[in-house]
């Protein structure tokens, strides 16, 4: 670590637009109320709060081409990524809050070519629009990241692809969550992939495995953190529940090693629902994770 405090900024994304059911467009405020900003100084970071976005909740309109509110969806994405792209031209590190998933669009289109994506995630999201059920743009996050599915959302940024396959990590999805489709596409496109039972196992370790093999590949990687890689039976705070996730323990273990690598350049992160967690107690020990893994004063002596 330098002398000097890192510095961070706070970008507050309230969209459930491409989700399942609304929801998580109440996250960024209940960032706020937890204590997030104060807590992220208490860590000694140097915060600059650039409030939220305007607040874009879910609306039950009909599919489309396989989509739901899809222009609406890479509107708000696109939104995302001005903002992100000048927070990283300041030379600060970008701490974006979803929101749903679909906002890593916009965080990639922000950040320069050449980058890395850690996609620590309890799903995959490799569905496209010609093989959904749900037409749910969230889960096909990883599809339209790589290039593919629908070019609203695939070709929202200055770049396309927004990644190669080359520069992503799948990591802590559950495996029970992928069908046969999803599988084929790990494969087929060599994607690296860290399963839940490997990161539950060795955590650190699974980490640092997948630092290195980003590190080898790319400039800069950015962080996309679903709380639903937690398992909902021990920390029940994702929109949509998984069971075959980490504890909160183990996610902390992870983002410590992820934030605390060199070549780090911004932490999103997705799906919380408050309405799953009426006390604030699950927001409360999520804060603080988020400010020990990029506070100097508690992240992973090095
Ligand atoms: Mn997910």
């Amino acid at each position: 670590m330098g002398s000097h405090a890192r510095q961070i900024s706070v970008l507050g994304v309230p969209t459930s637009a491409g989700s399942h059911n609304p929801g998580q467009e109440k996250a960024p405020a209940a960032w706020r109320d937890a204590g997030l900003i104060e807590s992220l100084r208490a860590a000694g970071l140097d915060v600059e709060d650039r409030g939220d976005l305007a607040v874009e909740p879910f609306r039950p309109v009909s599919p489309v081409d396989g989509l739901r509110d899809a222009d609406r969806v890479a509107g708000i994405a696109a939104s995302v990524a001005a903002p992100v792209a000048e927070i990283r031209a300041a030379g600060r590190v970008p701490l974006v809050l979803g929101g749903d998933c679909t906002i890593t669009l916009g965080v990639l289109a922000g950040s320069g070519s050449g980058g890395g994506l850690v996609y620590f995630d309890g799903d995959a999201d490799l569905h496209t629009p010609e093989h959904t059920d749900s037409a749910v743009a969230d889960t096909m996050g990883m599809t339209h990241l790589l290039g593919g599915g629908s070019p609203r959302l695939a070709r929202l940024g200055s770049r396309h692809p927004l990644l190669g396959p080359g520069q992503v990590v799948l990591f802590g999805f559950d495996p029970a969550e992928l069908d046969t489709f999803q599988w084929t596409e790990v494969a087929s496109r060599h994607l690296y992939a860290a399963p839940a039972p490997a990161v539950r196992a060795d955590p650190a370790g699974e980490a640092r495995r997948a630092l290195r093999y980003l590190d080898r590949r790319c400039d800069s990687y950015l962080v996309h953190f679903d709380v639903d890689v937690l398992h909902t039976g021990l920390f029940p705070l994702a929109n949509f529940p998984h069971f075959a996730g980490l504890g909160l323990d183990e996610a902390s273990t992870c983002l410590d090693e992820f934030t605390g690598g060199e070549k780090f350049g911004g932490l999103v992160i997705t799906e919380v629902n408050p309405g799953n967690d009426p006390s604030g107690e699950l927001l409360g020990a999520l804060v603080k994770t988020v400010a020990g893994a990029l506070g100097p004063a508690l992240g992973p002596a090095r």
